[in-house]
C-alpha cells in the first residue's frame, strides 16, 4: 500500500516523514527533474510505504516541483493521502486542499502545529472542517510526535475502504454547471478515477493538464462554448474565475471552522 504526504512547504511535511518512517528512508530523484524524491516504510508496517511529495502551494504547473506533484498524484494514485497543513496558517494552506479534494483519493487532513495553535489560544474546529470539506481531519503536532501514527492509521484505514470524496460545492452555480458539462464530455476518456479534477482543469485551460488527457478537438471544441459562455456571465477569465473562487470558499470555511483569539489593540464589534 503507498500513502502519499502532501502539503505546502514548512507544513511539517518532513518531520511527519521523519516520525512515521523512522531510519527507513531511501532519497533519490524524480525522474528527469533535481527534485528530490523520498519513500520509507511505515513504522510497524512492513506493507505500507509512504512517498513524501514535494512541498506546494498548488497543483497548477508553474513550477517543476507542482508538475512532479501532481503527475504523481495523478498518474499514479497513491491508495490514500495525506494532507498536512500549518494549523497556524490554515487560511494559506487549505487552497491546495481544495485541489486535492478534486482527486477523489482517500484523504486525511492532518492539522500539524496543533501544539502552537493551542499556544496562541487559538481554536480550530476539526468537526465543522470534516464537515464542510468533507473529508477526515485530525489534530497533528509531528513536532512532539502526537498524532502521527494515529493519522498514518486513519489514512490506512481509508485506502481499504475507498469512501468516495464528496466534493463541496466550492463554485457558484454557472462555474459547476460548466463543470458538470465538461465532466460529461471527458468522462468516456478520462474515466471516473479523478474526473471532477480533470473537468476544473480543463475549465481553466490547464494546456500541460489537457494535453495528458488525450482528448479529441471535437470534445474540446463542444466544451469551449461552455467555458466561455460562464465566463461571459461572470465577466472574468476562466483560471481567475476558479483562482477567486476558491479563496472564497476558504475564506466562508475559515470563518466558520477557526476562532481567532483577539490579538491585543483589536476592537471588538
Ligand atoms: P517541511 O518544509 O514541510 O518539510 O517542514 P519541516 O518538517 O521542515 O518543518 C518546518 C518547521 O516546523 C521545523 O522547524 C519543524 O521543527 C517545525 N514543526 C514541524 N511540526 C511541528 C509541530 O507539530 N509543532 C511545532 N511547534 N513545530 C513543528
Ligand atoms: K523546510
Ligand atoms: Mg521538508
Amino acid at each position: 500500500m503507498k500513502i502519499a504526504l502532501a502539503g505546502n512547504p514548512n507544513s511539517g511535511k518532513t518531520t511527519l516523514f521523519n516520525d512515521l518512517t523512522g531510519s527507513s528512508q531511501y532519497v533519490g530523484n524524480w525522474p528527469g527533474v533535481t527534485v528530490e524524491k523520498k519513500e520509507g516504510r511505515l513504522r510497524d508496517h512492513e506493507d505500507v510505504t509512504i512517498q513524501d511529495l514535494p512541498g506546494i502551494y498548488s497543483l497548477s504547473p508553474y513550477s517543476m516541483e507542482e508538475v512532479v506533484a501532481r503527475q504523481y498524484l495523478v498518474n499514479e494514485r497513491p491508495d490514500a493521502l495525506i494532507n498536512i497543513v500549518d494549523g497556524t496558517n490554515i487560511e494559506r494552506n487549505l487552497y491546495l486542499t481544495t485541489q486535492l479534494l478534486e482527486l477523489d483519493i482517500p484523504m486525511v487532513l492532518a492539522i500539524n502545529m496543533i501544539d502552537l495553535v493551542k499556544k496562541n489560544g487559538d481554536v480550530i474546529d476539526i468537526k465543522a472542517l470534516e464537515k464542510e470539506l468533507g473529508c477526515k481531519v485530525m489534530p497533528l503536532s509531528a513536532l512532539h510526535s502526537e498524532g502521527s501514527m494515529e493519522v498514518a492509521e486513519a489514512a490506512i484505514q481509508l485506502a481499504k475502504m475507498r469512501p468516495s470524496i464528496k466534493n463541496p460545492h466550492v463554485f457558484t452555480g454557472s462555474v459547476e454547471h460548466a463543470i458538470a458539462h465538461i465532466e460529461e464530455s471527458i468522462e468516456p476518456t478520462v474515466g471516473h478515477a479523478g474526473l471532477r479534477w480533470a473537468a476544473v482543469k480543463v475549465f481553466e485551460r490547464d494546456e500541460r493538464a489537457i494535453q495528458e488527457m488525450h482528448l479529441d478537438s471535437s470534445v474540446l471544441d463542444h466544451v469551449e462554448g461552455h467555458i466561455v459562455d460562464c465566463e461571459k456571465e461572470m465577466d472574468d477569465d476562466a483560471e481567475s474565475i476558479i483562482t477567486g473562487q476558491r479563496y472564497d470558499y476558504i475564506a466562508k470555511v475559515i470563518q466558520t471552522c477557526v476562532k481567532k483569539k483577539r490579538q491585543k489593540g483589536e476592537l471588538s464589534v
